[in-house]
């Protein structure tokens, strides 16, 4: 009789099996969706709010939440019209990377197509590249159907640029060149010792206050993003101007998976901000998502990061915000006081984290 029954058993206790199952299941995914960004950029963590709790996947909410920064114009560093390089044009750098199939779409110094974001997505979804860079970036997304060629400055970003030309062109990214304080064109400096004041302390400690002025606290320039969905899914994308007076063909650490954005479903997601030129050499989200992955708390895996461009270059700016899989956050930073934004179901709306160095 009982063998009789067992098949019957068995069937109700895989039934009881599974639906204790699901019901952890459902326990996670009250967790979610969460939707983190750095910088107070409310608005456009509430774009990727209402994507994600609509149901959309991570990907989609991560294009809408940027894009809607973009479209903002955040902090007049994200988008068009913003930071102009050397030659007053304003540029984009984008990064979009799904944390489920680890794939990454990229743009880079890209020119006359507002839409970074998309662009990114485009890359992703419509290539089988990573990274598309410039004049061809643009002239890809265009010929995808974003609109294009225009104009990116604005009469905001071209008087900032006058400004600085007025300025002598300082503070600027050049090092060892002349003329050492005036516009180009540059030379190389001689560095072979006989030119002792190149690398006085002096110069040192103006050269790295002058970089505080390109990216500083009133220079936030980027927004990097990290979307949790209701399944659990991950991704995360960034979209920046790039540095303010960069030299015209500067490919920052946004568009570069792992430095500033990095997303894993298995373990959890990053989101960096900064000088992009010193944080790209540490790929700190790489290091924020893989520190995780060996087990440290968010919190830890964050200020790990940081402490380890810190060490190298003590005057660095920069911060990162961690995500894990289970929706725990936190953030870390380095000479300045970083904001990061969040929106989770057990908050009515976005709610801003302040992080001190
Ligand atoms: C860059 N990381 O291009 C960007 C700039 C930035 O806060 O994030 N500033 O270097």
């Amino acid at each position: 009789m009982a063998s009789r029954n067992l098949p019957i058993l068995l069937f109700f206790f895989f039934t009881l099996f599974s639906m204790v199952l699901g019901q952890e299941g459902v326990g996670d995914l009250g967790k979610y969706p969460v939707v983190v960004s750095t910088w107070p950029f409310v608005e456009a963590v509430r774009a990727a709010w209402r994507a994600v709790d609509k149901g959309f996947s991570a990907v989609d909410a991560v294009v809408e939440g940027c894009s809607a920064c973009e479209e903002l114009r955040c902090d007049g560093t994200v988008g068009p019209g913003g930071s102009p390089d050397e030659n007053g044009e304003t540029t984009i750098d984008a990064l979009l990377m799904n944390g489920v199939t680890m794939e990454v779409g990229a743009v880079a110094a890209m020119r006359f197509v507002k839409d970074g974001m998309k662009a990114a997505r485009l890359v992703m979804e419509h290539t089988k590249h990573t990274l598309l860079v410039g004049e061809k970036a643009s002239v890809f997304a265009i010929s995808m159907g974003l609109p294009g060629p225009n104009n990116l400055s604005s009469s905001e970003s071209l008087e900032k640029w006058t400004k600085w030309k007025e300025n002598h062109c300082q503070p600027n990214f050049r090092k060892n060149v002349k003329p050492v304080d005036g516009c180009g064109p540059y030379k190389p400096e001689d560095c072979s010792g006989h030119n002792e004041e190149a690398f006085s302390g002096a110069n040192v400690t103006e050269f790295l206050q002058s970089r505080s002025c390109l990216v500083g606290p009133h220079n936030h320039d980027t927004i990097s993003m990290a979307v949790i969905d209701k399944m659990g899914h991950v991704a995360v994308g960034t979209s920046t101007n790039g540095a303010t007076f960069k030299i015209p063909g500067r490919v920052g650490d946004g568009p570069i998976a792992g430095s500033s954005a990095y997303a894993d479903a298995e373990v959890g997601a990053c989101g960096a901000t900064g000088d992009g030129d010193i944080m790209m050499r540490f790929l700190p989200c790489y290091q924020v998502v893989e520190s995780m992955r060996q087990g440290m708390e968010p919190k830890l895996a964050a200020k790990d990061a940081i402490a380890r461009i810190a060490r190298k270059f003590p005057d660095f700016v920069g911060a990162v915000f961690a995500i894990n899989k289970d929706g725990v956050h936190a953030g870390a930073c380095h000479g300045w006081t970083f904001q990061y934004s969040v929106r989770s179901p057990e908050m009515d709306d976005v709610k801003v984290f302040t992080v001190h160095p």
